[in-house]
C-alpha cells in the first residue's frame, strides 16, 4: 500500500480532495474536475470527484477522528480507514465481483480512494422505494460464504490465520457494536432513542429476564468467537446494487468474529424493510432471505468439500453442525439488530420514514416483538420459512386486532 503523503491528518474539503486527486495523478486531464461531499453515513466524509471531459469519477472516503452522527464528543480511531482498505483488498482476493476497486489508501490521511459506484443504488434507499434487485440475495449469499470460508480455519493454516487476525484487531469499532447492538437497547441507557408511544414495549424488553440471558449469550459469541474475517456492518446501507450487479462497501467494522453475524445483519435489514410493506410486497423480501441462506449454505458446503484444510472436515456431521450453529446465531444476531435499529442510537429510514405516524409506531411495536421472538426462539427456527411464519403471526395478529 503506497503512501505519497507526508502530511499530517486534516479533514479534507472539496478543494483539498481535488488537490489530492491531482497529486496522485488519478486523472490525466484535470481542467474539468468537480467535487461534492456525498457522505450520508454515520461516521465518515465521502467525496465524489468527476472529470466532466472523460466522465471518469472516483470516490475519496476519509475517516473523521470522531463519530459524525454524534459529533466531536465521541472520538473515534482513524485506524478504521486502514482496517477498511485492508478488508476491501482481502475480500476482493476471494470475492472480487462484489467489492469496489481500491485505487489508493493513505494511513496518515485516513483515506481510501476507490471505484465510484454511482451507477448503482444504495440498497436501503432502493428497497424503501419498492425496488427488488433480483440477484441481491444470490450475490450476498455467495459474498458471505466466500469471505467467511477463505478467512476461516477451514481454508487457512491456523498459524497463517492468526497472523491475519492480528491485522484486524479493531477494538473501538467492535465496542460500538458491543454497546449499540448488544447492550444499550436492552437497558435504560442514554444512547437509546425511541418514541414515547413505545415506552411500555421497551420497558417490557428490559424486564424480560429470559430475553436478557439470550442476548448475553449472543454478545459473548460476538466478543469471543474469532471464526473468520467478517464485514461487521452488513446492513442494506452498506450495499450498492442494480438488477445485475451487487457491491459491498464500508467494511470498517471488519474483524475476526462469529460466522453468523454478517448473515444476521443482512437478514435483519431485509426484515426491517418488510414492516413497511403490504403482505404481497413483502414476499420478495422473504424470498431474498431464503435465497441468501440457501446460496450461503451451498457455496460454503462446496468450498468446504473442495478446499477445506481441516482434517476433521470429512467427519460425518461436522459441516452440518457448523451450518446449524451459523444459522441459529444468524437468527439471534438478526433479532438484536432489529431491536437496536428500532430503539437504539442508529435507526433506519425503513422504519423512521414510515407514514402516517400511527403506522410507524405499529411497525416499531411489531419489530420489537419480532426481534424478541427471534432471539428467544432461535433454536426452534430451523428454516427460513419459519422466519416468514413468525413474522406473519406477529404482523397479522396486530392487523386483525386493529
Ligand atoms: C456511531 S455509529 C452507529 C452505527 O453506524 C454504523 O454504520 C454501525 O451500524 C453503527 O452501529
Ligand atoms: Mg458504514
Amino acid at each position: 500500500m503506497s503512501t505519497i503523503s507526508a502530511r499530517q491528518y486534516e479533514p479534507l474539503t472539496t478543494e483539498s480532495a481535488i488537490e489530492l486527486a491531482k497529486k496522485l495523478q488519478l486523472f490525466t486531464n484535470t481542467s474539468a474536475l468537480t467535487c461534492e461531499e456525498i457522505g450520508d453515513g454515520n461516521l465518515n466524509l465521502v467525496f465524489r470527484i468527476v472529470d466532466h471531459h472523460s466522465k471518469k469519477s472516483i470516490i475519496i472516503k476519509q475517516a473523521l477522528p470522531y463519530a459524525k452522527v454524534v459529533g466531536e464528543s465521541w472520538p473515534l480511531t482513524l485506524q478504521r480507514a486502514t482496517i477498511e482498505s485492508h478488508a476491501l483488498r482481502q475480500f476482493a482476493d476471494v470475492a472480487r465481483e462484489y467489492v469496489p476497486k481500491v485505487y489508493y489508501s493513505d494511513q496518515q490521511l485516513a483515506v481510501t480512494i476507490m471505484e465510484d459506484l454511482s451507477h448503482l443504488d444504495i440498497v436501503r434507499k432502493g428497497l424503501i422505494k419498492g425496488k427488488n434487485y433480483p440477484l441481491l440475495s444470490q450475490h450476498i449469499g455467495e459474498y458471505v460464504a466466500k469471505t467467511l470460508f477463505y478467512t476461516s480455519d477451514f481454508a487457512l493454516d491456523p498459524q497463517e490465520k492468526k497472523k491475519l487476525l492480528k491485522q484486524f484487531i479493531n477494538p473501538e469499532l467492535c465496542k460500538i457494536t458491543e454497546d449499540l447492538v448488544f447492550t444499550d437497547p436492552f437497558f435504560d441507557h442514554e444512547t437509546n432513542d425511541y418514541e414515547v408511544e413505545l415506552k411500555n414495549d421497551v420497558e417490557s424488553l428490559w424486564k424480560d429476564k429470559p430475553l436478557l440471558l439470550e442476548v448475553a449469550k449472543l454478545k459473548e459469541k460476538f466478543l469471543t468467537n474469532s471464526d473468520a474475517l467478517i464485514h461487521g456492518d452488513l446492513h442494506t446501507g452498506s450495499i450498492f446494487a442494480s438488477d445485475s450487479e451487487t457491491k459491498v462497501i464500508d467494511p470498517e467494522f471488519a474483524f475476526f468474529g462469529p460466522l453468523g453475524f454478517d448473515l444476521g445483519q443482512f437478514i435483519a435489514n431485509l426484515l426491517l424493510n418488510a414492516f413497511g410493506r403490504t403482505n404481497s410486497k413483502r414476499q420478495i423480501l422473504f424470498h431474498h432471505i431464503d435465497v441468501t441462506w440457501k446460496t450461503f449454505k451451498e457455496t460454503f458446503s462446496f468450498l468446504w468439500k473442495e478446499h477445506s484444510v481441516e482434517v476433521f472436515s470429512k467427519v460425518d456431521g461436522y459441516l452440518d453442525y457448523v451450518l446449524q450453529e451459523t444459522f441459529e446465531d444468524a437468527i439471534g444476531f438478526a433479532g438484536c439488530e432489529v431491536i437496536r435499529r428500532t430503539i437504539g442510537l442508529a435507526h433506519v429510514a425503513d422504519l423512521d420514514e414510515l407514514n402516517p405516524y400511527e403506522s410507524r409506531i405499529a411497525a416499531k411495536q411489531n419489530a420489537l416483538q419480532f426481534g424478541r421472538e427471534l432471539i428467544k426462539n432461535r433454536r426452534n427456527i430451523q428454516t427460513t420459512d419459519q422466519i416468514n411464519q413468525l413474522f406473519n403471526e406477529i404482523v397479522n395478529v396486530k392487523e386483525t386486532l386493529a
